[in-house]
Parts: C-alpha cells; sequence; structure tokens
C-alpha cells in the first residue's frame, strides 16, 4: 500500500447503494478512486454465499482496475479472499491476532492519540480517523472529531498514513484536506452522487483552487 492509494478511498456495501452495487463500484472506479473497502453491515446485510461471492465480483473488479480491495472486519473473509487489505475497528479482531491470520496490509480505526500510537506499535498500515463530521452512514458512529483531531495526529505521528472519514462531501472537503491528511474515505458522497468523475475529482481537491 502507497500512502496515495487512501485519496478516495470508496466505502461500499449493498445497504448504501440506490442503484445497482456492482454498478455503483463499477462507475466509482472508473471516475478514479484510490482503494475500494468493501463494508457488508446492517440488517439487510448479504451473508453466506451470497455475501462471500459479491465480495470476490467486487474484488475482481477492483483488480481489473488495478485498485486495492480491502476486506472491512471479516479477518476469515480477508485471508480466504487474498484481499489487498483488512481494515478493523477498536471493537474487531486485535492488531496482533489479524497481522497473525493476514498477510496484506492493515488498517485500524482510532479515536484518540493512545488508540493511534498503539496502532502504529502494533504495526498497522494506516489509520482511519472519524468520524470528522456528522454521517447517516453509521448506526455506532462516535460524535464527530471535527477537522482538528486529524490534524493534531498528523502533526504528532507524521509517519503514519491518515485517512479522514465520517460525513465528507464535496462542500465540506477543504478543511479536511488541509489538515495534512493522506486522502478520505466515504460512503455516502460516492453512493449518491449524480457524477462520479465530478466527485472523486473534488474530493481529490483538484477543484480547490487557492
Ligand atoms: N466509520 C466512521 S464514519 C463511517 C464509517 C464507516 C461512515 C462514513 O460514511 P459517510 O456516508 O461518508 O459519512
Ligand atoms: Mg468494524
Amino acid at each position: 500500500m502507497k500512502r496515495d492509494d487512501l485519496a478516495v478511498y470508496f466505502i461500499m456495501g449493498t445497504e448504501n447503494c440506490v442503484k445497482a452495487p456492482l454498478e455503483t463500484l463499477r462507475e466509482a472506479l472508473e471516475a478514479g478512486i484510490t482503494m475500494f473497502q468493501f463494508r457488508e453491515k446492517g440488517p439487510r446485510a448479504l451473508t453466506g454465499q451470497a455475501y462471500e461471492q459479491f465480495a470476490r465480483d467486487c474484488q475482481q473488479l477492483c483488480a481489473t482496475y488495478g485498485v486495492p480491495f480491502v476486506v472491512n472486519d471479516d479477518v476469515a473473509l480477508a485471508t480466504r479472499l487474498r484481499a489487498d487489505g483488512l481494515h478493523i475497528g477498536q471493537d474487531d479482531a486485535r492488531l496482533q491476532q489479524a497481522k497473525e491470520q493476514f498477510n496484506g496490509f492493515i488498517g485500524v480505526s482510532v479515536h484518540t492519540a493512545d488508540e493511534m500510537e498503539a496502532a502504529i506499535v502494533g504495526g498497522c498500515d494506516y489509520v482511519g480517523i472519524g468520524p470528522i463530521y456528522t454521517t447517516a452512514s453509521k448506526a455506532d458512529a462516535e460524535a464527530p472529531c471535527s477537522t482538528a483531531f486529524p490534524a493534531a495526529m498528523h502533526k504528532q505521528f507524521p509517519q503514519c498514513p491518515i485517512v479522514a472519514i465520517g460525513g465528507i462531501q464535496t462542500h465540506n472537503v477543504e478543511p479536511v484536506l488541509s489538515t495534512g491528511v493522506d486522502g478520505v474515505s466515504v460512503i455516502s458522497a460516492l453512493c449518491h452522487s449524480l457524477d462520479m468523475k465530478h466527485t472523486v475529482k473534488q474530493l481529490k481537491g483538484e477543484t480547490i483552487y487557492h
């Protein structure tokens, strides 16, 4: 994984989509997302064979575009599919245990400087910080931390790649990019976009003129 891969990190599961999920992913890849996370969660989420087949279909599409494929939470699935990456939260498998089972890169969600330090000492490859703003896409999201926290973490741990997440949309991305983080991770900004190419450009900061 390169730091640049975090630029526009798209996360999706079937419940997030307003049109066919694989079509949503294909459009996002075509538009230039730099990383993808398979996050199939919620009361109507796919299970069993359909869950695994959907993951494999997403993985294959990502491979076609040369974009890293990351599995959320599910260490066994990530290992079975030989995913490029695995993302875990503080409530999921412990980093040490995940590293023993899984060979790819690992990202960890952190909410405090102590959690960030522990993730770095434990050998994570990047951290996710958020929610930055209010989000409707995660039922059990913590309180928004605003842009001050990722800015402080980037200053304190400049060697650790950071992706910011939560409530990030085209209209509020600029202050997030100004914190020095490596990129932004979004669900709804892309799942609900009517023009993914333009949205990806905006999320990369390419349409901001200083
Ligand atoms: N983790 C923290 S906020 C969040 C996750 C998975 C949801 C982000 O979704 P959106 O629609 O980009 O706010
Ligand atoms: Mg999790």
